[in-house]
Formats: C-alpha cells, structure tokens, sequence
C-alpha cells in the first residue's frame, strides 16, 4: 500500500516512522505532483459543491473532520485549502511541547489528498508556505521537525518538504465566479493570470499578504487594498466574489458587501472573528454572487452545522 492512500486515511500514520520512511512518503508525493505540476491559478469546474477552507496552522484533526466531510457527499465535493498550514501549531496553545508535529502533520494529510485525488483536493499556498521567499514572524515550522526527527534529519527534511510546498498553486477560480486565494488581490499590473509567475514577489504580497483596507493591521509587509481596487481585481479576473483566510479578525465576516469573506478553520483561531472552526460551501449554481450564495457550516459537538456568518 502507498504511503500517500495511508496518511490521507490517518493524518498520524508516520507520526511513529523514521526518517527514511518519511522520505519515501516524500517521494510518492514529488512523484504525482511532477506527473500533474499545478499552475499558478487553477480553475475549477463548477460542476460539483466545492468546500473551502481557511487558516489550519497545524490543526490537522480540523482539517481532517473537513475532508472527511467532502468525502462523504456523493460525489465527493471538491476541496480548497486557502493555506496557511503550518507554524503556530497546534490544537489550542501555540506551539506546545507535548503536542508536537501539527505542522507537519497537516502537510503530510494534505499532500497525501493532493497526491491520491490531484483534480478533487488543491491546498492553495498561504504566506506561511512561501516563508523562503517572504520571511514570517516567529516561524516553528523547522523546530517541530526537529523535535520529530531529530536535529540532523531535520536540516534535509525541511528542505524537502518546503520544495513541494513551494509548487502549491497560489490562487484559484471557480466556474461560476468564486476567486480563492489566501490573502488578497494580484497587484496592479499583474496581466491576465496566465502571464502570473510563482516567483514574483509582488504577485505573492499581494495574494498571499495583502489585507482589506476594512479594520487594516499593518503587518510590515502587505499592502491595504480598498473595496473599488477589489472590485476591479475582481472584474478583471470574471469573479464576483472572494474567499480567503489570513485575517484572524475577519474570520466569519463578511464585508465589502458580501462579496469578500474570510475563513479560518483551526482552533488556535476559534476565538476570533465571528468565531468558529469554519468551512464554506461553494454549491454548483450558475453564478456566485455573493456570500449569501454560499452555504457555511462551523464544528459544533464534533460535527458540521449551518452557521450564519456577520455582515460588516
Ligand atoms: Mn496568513
């Protein structure tokens, strides 16, 4: 049996392996994603529901209730993942010494999906993904490697890991005008997404850093972007509306009138924002709207239920 259909059945199926096993997990992901390379924006059909998830830092039991939940539908809905999957780990506390491995656990749960189902499951790049390229604030990502894997595993591990984080897609687009990236709107002047590089560090602050002008915090990279700029961005792409994470206090809100809603889907961010474990549902109608077109659910008593988000 593959490694990958293995971990995408348990999140902690290599939580008890050795490094060389690890690496062999590795490789069946390169593998597959060599043999279906991702563009930088994926389209998407809107064919089937798709689920779409926010901010996971490491939660990989949320992430795992949420893909178990598309699973389930028949057939299975498709599934973004708007990054942001490690550091800050893990359920609860940030970065706790008897709960190691968050982090990599919800990369491995992920790439394991991506790798066993490459058209239904795309995890789309967060900021914290591309920390090569654009540094973030106290990254724990590399000492929960080395708590697993010991200090000299870790040196080759992280490196292999972040060199398949490092072909995630950084945004995607559903059929009937959803845009989905992490953070923000391709800055101005980016051309039509095809002429979109995965090198360009404009075009990542701007999907992956950038925040809404609305309730602005400044970060010290990433700029602000007003609701006319958006709603241009968003013209030029055939989209009507966005969903995206990052924004912690914006998670569960709806705002620019409907047509920007962030999600996070990890506990460490229950408490903000609207709060809630949150999912949205994308359904197979002909035109997305708005946020009322979308169909929300929060973890409640250990399962999925409607939630109605805020309007601001
Ligand atoms: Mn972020």
């Amino acid at each position: 049996m593959r490694w990958t259909s293995r971990v995408a059945a348990d999140p902690l199926a290599l939580s008890r392996e050795t490094a060389p096993v690890f690496r062999e997990f590795l490789a069946e992901v390169r593998s597959s994603l060599e043999a279906h390379p991702w563009p930088v924006l994926v389209d998407l059909p809107a064919d089937r529901a798709i689920q779409v998830v926010g901010d996971i830092h490491g939660d990989y039991v949320a992430l795992a209730s949420a893909l178990k939940f598309r699973r389930e539908r028949a057939p299975p809905d498709r599934f973004v993942a708007l990054g942001d999957y490690v550091d800050r780990a893990t359920r609860s506390q940030p970065d706790p010494a008897s709960l190691p491995g968050g982090s990599l656990w919800t990369v491995a749960h992920l790439l394991a999906w991506a790798a066993e189902a490459p058209s239904e499951v795309i995890p789309l790049m967060g900021n914290h993904e591309s920390c090569r390229r654009l540094p973030v604030p106290g990254p724990t990502f590399f000492r929960e490697i080395r708590r697993i894997f010991g200090p000299e595993e870790a040196l080759t591990i992280y490196p292999e890991v972040m060199d398949l984080l490092e072909r995630l897609p950084l945004a995607a687009r559903t059929g009937n005008g959803v845009f989905l990236a992490h953070g923000g709107i391709p800055p101005h002047g980016s051309g039509p997404p095809d002429a979109w590089r995965r090198d360009d560090l404009a075009l990542l602050e701007g999907l992956l850093w950038a925040d809404p002008e609305v309730g602005y915090q400044d970060r010290g990279i990433g700029t602000a972007y007003s609701e006319d700029r958006f709603r241009r961005a968003l013209d030029d792409l055939g989209c009507r509306m966005m969903v995206k994470g990052h924004a912690p206090h914006h998670s569960g809100v709806a705002i620019f009138g409907g047509r920007l809603l962030t999600l996070h889907t990890s506990d460490l961010y229950a408490g903000f924002g609207h709060t809630g474990i949150l999912m949205a549902e994308i359904p197979p109608i002909p035109e997305i709207r708005s946020a009322r077109d979308l169909r929300i659910r929060r973890v409640q008593d250990g399962s999925w239920q409607p939630y109605s988000i805020r309007w601001d």
